[in-house]
């Protein structure tokens, strides 16, 4: 039998509706381009935290992880890289692979960073300064919590 337990950190009815690819704008000149992100206007949250991953080896996989109450804005700033977004029922899959679009992940959804292509870098914008505690690194525990075990 399933039970759903209700769970404070339950998400909203639609959680992997609102992972969504956002658009950023661009500037071209002879120059080169420029890409610009401003919080609360390009990305839906103010930004109090930014980090980026390089190096990463091929085959390797980041993530693996919800945030209970963390947004987050990632971007291939160089190279590529797909994300796999769960609900705990269904998942799909963003490939980012340009620098002048990212991807929008609200709070309680689990995600597998894969695929990454030699030399890239993964831009991350987050809505709040790193703490360990808003992350559920356990899987059954994210699957209990939003009500799908
Ligand atoms: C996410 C994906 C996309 C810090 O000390 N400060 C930080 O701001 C971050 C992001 C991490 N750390 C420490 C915590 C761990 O000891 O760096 C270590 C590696 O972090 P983690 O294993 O969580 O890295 P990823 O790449 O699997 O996940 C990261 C973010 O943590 C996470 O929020 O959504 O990138």
């Amino acid at each position: 039998m399933t039970s759903t337990v209700p769970y404070p950190h339950a998400p909203a009815a639609g959680a992997l509706d609102r992972c969504r690819l956002i658009d950023l704008p661009r500037v071209g000149s002879e120059r080169g381009n420029l890409t610009f992100i401003e919080g609360g206007v390009h990305v839906p949250f103010a930004v109090e935290r930014v980090y980026y991953l390089y190096d990463v080896p091929g085959g390797a996989t980041r993530g693996a992880h919800a945030h209970r109450s963390l947004q987050q804005f990632l971007i291939a700033a160089s190279g590529s890289f797909d994300v796999v977004v769960s609900d705990g029922v269904e998942e799909r899959v963003f490939s980012l692979n340009r620098s002048y679009y990212g991807l929008y992940l609200p709070e309680m959804v689990w995600r597998d960073l894969v695929n990454f292509s030699s030399g890239s870098v993964g831009l991350v914008l987050a809505s709040r300064h790193y703490d360990e505690d808003d992350y559920i690194r356990d899987h059954d525990e994210y699957l209990r919590a939003v009500g799908a075990r």
